[in-house]
């Protein structure tokens, strides 16, 4: 396992990306809410291989994104609010059935990763508010329950479920997360929690102001 130094993962560069992502006007930006992505990936990945269909799942939708972004139109995904007005008025969203195009919209595709992040938000809150003892598969299946499992199908539910069960206890997720278990942790995770939410509810609101909140 890696050494928990500046160099490598920490939930200090999770926040650090989101918080960027974070624009005065209301609005994301898209370059670095994939970084915060990209740094959350290495805590998947250093979870072990049982993981990997999660991992997976995040590069697919990280990489269309960025096809978009380095794509012929790519200066129109510098942000959201960007993303969306240019997807609507070119008709690249799907609104109404399954998208079949190699390339899903960029609007479809953050709404994953958005949805997603409502689930680490509880999933945090959930390890901050835990003692020695707490099964982090509980707390994880939990979250989980509350916020994704419903976008789910049976088989992927099935799938998570079993995942969750393979999550190490407490201590060693901690250690993972390059955490120890005492008071500074508990504050790191308080104010990494808070920015989650900020960054969640900014683009939610955006997601429901233009109707975009169930786009299939
Ligand atoms: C302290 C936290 C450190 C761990 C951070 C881990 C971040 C994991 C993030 C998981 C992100 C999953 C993205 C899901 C996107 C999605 O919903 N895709 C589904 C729908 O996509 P579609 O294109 O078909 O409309 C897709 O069907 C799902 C595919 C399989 C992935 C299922 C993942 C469900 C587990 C989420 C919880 C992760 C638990 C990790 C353990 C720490």
């Amino acid at each position: 396992r890696e050494k928990c130094d500046n160099s490598n993962f920490q939930i200090n560069r999770v926040q650090a990306a989101f918080q960027a992502s974070l624009m005065k006007n209301e609005d994301i930006l898209l370059k670095s809410y994939l970084e915060g992505w990209t740094e959350l990936q290495k805590f998947i990945d250093a979870l072990g291989t049982i993981f990997g269909f999660i991992s997976e799942e995040v590069t697919s939708k990280i990489r269309i994104l960025i096809e978009h972004q380095q794509g012929v139109h790519g200066k129109e995904y510098i942000s959201m609010r960007s993303m969306i007005n240019y997807e609507l008025k070119n008709n690249v969203v799907n609104l109404h059935e399954l998208p079949r195009d190699r390339l899903q919209s960029g609007c479809r595709t953050l709404l994953r990763l958005h949805r997603a992040l409502r689930w680490l938000q509880l999933f945090l809150d959930n390890i901050r508010t835990s003692s020695e003892n707490d099964s982090m598969s509980i707390s994880c299946a939990e979250a989980y329950e509350q916020s994704l499992a419903k976008y789910h199908s049976w088989l992927v539910r099935k799938a998570a479920g079993f995942a969750f069960l393979a999550l190490p206890a407490r201590t060693e997720f901690l250690q993972i997360l390059c955490l120890e278990g005492g008071k500074e942790t508990k504050d790191k995770l308080w104010s990494a929690v808070n920015l989650i939410e900020r960054v969640y509810n900014v683009t939610q609101g955006m997601y429901a102001q233009y109707n975009m909140l169930e786009l299939p």
